[in-house]
């Protein structure tokens, strides 16, 4: 056994980590520490780091994780089976936004140096309390013990381990075909209106609930594994595309009763996104996997998730910078030519993959805007339209020319989700986004045709209650643009839920929607006239709103219902409504 010294021993107990969710084998992805990387965080988003510590006094729901033992500002000692707990959780919790190599970028780099610097206290102390810039309170909101954050704040001050890469033979090897396709229904389930099903992620459950839209009913549950992160629908509806944070991507087709799992491919150790091919002729045939950790693509056959080719994306930044890591984030799919077009995280390119070719080659890399994160087509189908959340920013790509159009600033940490969008009585078509560190919905022009002066620019700043905002959400035949708050760092503020009136470019009403947990995500039914909405907590619950009065048509409780996140309307999914 080695120990890892930066000064004194820490004397934690290795805590079980009682709140997280199934284990992903983390230990057998990652190869010895880097000592040798390099640690350069000049691109990193400094903006992000929240300005002061908050206060540090334990709280109520890690009460019974408490140790005796005293903060110590000293930095740590871990030991081999300390720094191997420290690694799962850091991977299972921060590497999404600070990066698996901590090189930063929805949040903070958390290269050595600048952890050192900033001392054992202050790094226990935001990581059990959060900040009002997004950063999860994860000891207050009983998702860490207190022994846990300490480990981390220990670990974040050492060298990060280096990852292995994981190429086409091993992905190979992780195909399995439940069900070929002669052997599956070639008919969709008699009496099931099954365009109108809900796939709901269970994420620390492991599953994916499908729930019928019309009745409000669980249909079944499927075992997806780690921490789902998003469903996409294949171009018929007909299966949904699972894509969990252990990069696993497991096919989910609809036309079984009950709705089952007809294969599944770990392409990568960790991901995020997923899309099928939606171009004519083409429908239903590939889909495409975005990877977090290797900084690759994978494309599979979309019925059978058979591998077909891997394609790596690293490449230096858009500024010249070289880099260790580039994350696949956002990824749509063009129905105007056979391509998928991808947000590349950290090097600040979109990519554009043309799956008509043989190999399914990377054809076109636009630079756009570093630390690109979520978004989605703006109402022609033509336009990318995605955040830069580390930097501010929205970029906007023209996928037809092929070229960047312009970015923008709209405030701390824009979050749009997929974006939404509608036709404002004053700047014609219109998107929007809400942001994480800033309590503003910026809703911008995007209609070049109809009202040029007004594209890609801020065209109304509209006060939000508090920050923390992740999505925004409405249909075509809606008056409202549903927001919600779910890292907001007041908990009363995280449960909150705003609705903007189309017609009058205001807050129409904001309100509380749940006494626990966080409200997150909302999803129309097919019909477009009511809204799901998650209240994200181990005693989760959906609650459906009726779109038009705003009154609450159910709560969908069970004991199944356990963190729910992302809702997919099968329809409005394969259709992309929004
Ligand atoms: Fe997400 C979309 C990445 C945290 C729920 N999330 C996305 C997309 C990316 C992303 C790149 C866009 C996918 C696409 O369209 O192809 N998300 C990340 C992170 O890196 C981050 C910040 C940290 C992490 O560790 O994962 C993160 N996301 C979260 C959450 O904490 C949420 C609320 C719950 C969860 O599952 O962890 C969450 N993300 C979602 C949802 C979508 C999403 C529901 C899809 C929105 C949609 O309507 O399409």
């Amino acid at each position: 056994m080695t120990t890892r010294h930066l000064a004194l021993a820490l004397a934690l107990p290795l805590a079980a980590c009682t709140a997280a969710p199934a284990p992903v084998d983390v230990p057998a992805m990652f190869d010895a520490p880097a000592d040798a990387l390099d640690a350069s965080d000049a691109e990193a988003p400094e903006d992000a780091a929240p300005d002061a510590p908050p206060d540090a006094a334990p709280d109520a729901a890690s009460a019974d994780a408490v140790d005796a033992t005293p903060p110590s500002d000293a930095a740590a000692t871990l030991s081999e089976a300390q720094f191997a707990r420290a690694r799962e959780i850091y991977f299972n919790r921060c590497a999404g936004c600070h990066g698996t190599l901590r090189a930063g970028a929805t949040g903070p780099a958390l290269t050595p140096e600048r952890m050192i610097a900033r001392g054992t206290n202050f790094l226990r102390s935001i990581i059990s309390s959060g900040s009002d810039r997004g950063m999860p309170g994860w000891v207050r909101t009983g998702l860490m013990t207190r022994e846990e954050a300490e480990l981390l704040a220990a670990y974040v001050q050492l060298p990060p381990p280096t990852p292995p890469q994981r190429p086409l033979a091993d992905i190979r090897a992780s195909w399995q075909l439940r069900t070929p396709v002669a052997g599956r229904p070639t008919a969709p389930p008699v009496g099931r209106a099954w365009e109108n099903y809900f796939g709901v992620i269970l994420r620390d459950a492991g599953r994916v609930a499908i729930l019928d839209g019309d009745s409000h009913a669980l249909v079944t549950l499927i075992e997806t594994g780690f921490a789902v992160h998003i469903l996409r629908s294949s171009t018929t509806g007909r299966y949904f595309y699972a894509v969990g944070r252990d990069g696993r991507v497991t096919l989910i087709d609809l036309w079984t009763s009950p709705p089952s799992i007809a294969a599944t491919v770990q392409g990568c150790f960790d991901a995020r996104s997923v899309e099928s091919s939606r171009f004519a002729g083409y429908e239903d045939r590939l889909v495409v996997e975005g990877c977090y950790w290797p900084p690759q693509y994978v494309v599979f056959d979309g019925l059978t998730l058979e591998p077909r080719a891997v394609h790596s994306v690293l490449s230096p930044a858009i500024t010249g910078e070289a880099l260790d890591e580039v994350r696949v984030a956002a990824i749509v799919a063009s129905r105007e030519e056979p391509t998928w077009v991808m947000g590349l995280k950290e090097s600040g390119y979109v990519g554009i993959v043309d799956y008509r070719m043989e190999g399914f080659p990377m054809v076109a890399r636009i630079p756009a805007e570093r630390f690109l994160h979520d978004g989605g087509w703006d109402h022609t189908g033509r336009y990318f339209m995605v955040a830069a959340n580390a930097r501010n920013r929205m970029a906007i790509i023209d996928t037809r020319e092929r070229r960047l159009v312009s970015t923008f600033e709209t405030g701390a940490g824009p979050h749009p989700g997929r974006g939404v969008n509608w036709l404002d009585p004053t700047y014609g078509w219109v998107n929007a986004t809400a942001h994480m560190g800033v309590g503003r919905l910026a809703v911008y022009g995007a209609d070049p045709a109809g009202s040029p002066e007004h594209a890609w620019r801020v065209v109304r700043n509209v006060p939000l209650p508090s920050s923390g905002s992740l999505f925004v959400k409405s249909h075509p035949t809606s008056p409202w643009v549903w927001i919600d708050a779910p890292v907001a760092g007041d908990p009363s503020a995280a449960r909150q839920i705003c609705v903007y009136a189309k017609a009058t470019g205001a807050i129409h009403r904001c309100w509380r929607a749940a006494e626990r947990g966080q409200v997150v995500h909302f999803e129309y039914n097919r019909a477009g006239t009511e809204v799901w909405v998650s209240v994200w907590d181990r005693t989760g619950e959906i609650i459906v709103y009726n779109d038009r009065t705003l009154d609450e048509v159910t709560r969908i409780r069970g004991d199944w219902l356990v963190t729910p996140t992302g809702k997919f309307n099968v329809y409005n999914t394969a259709h992309d409504v929004y």
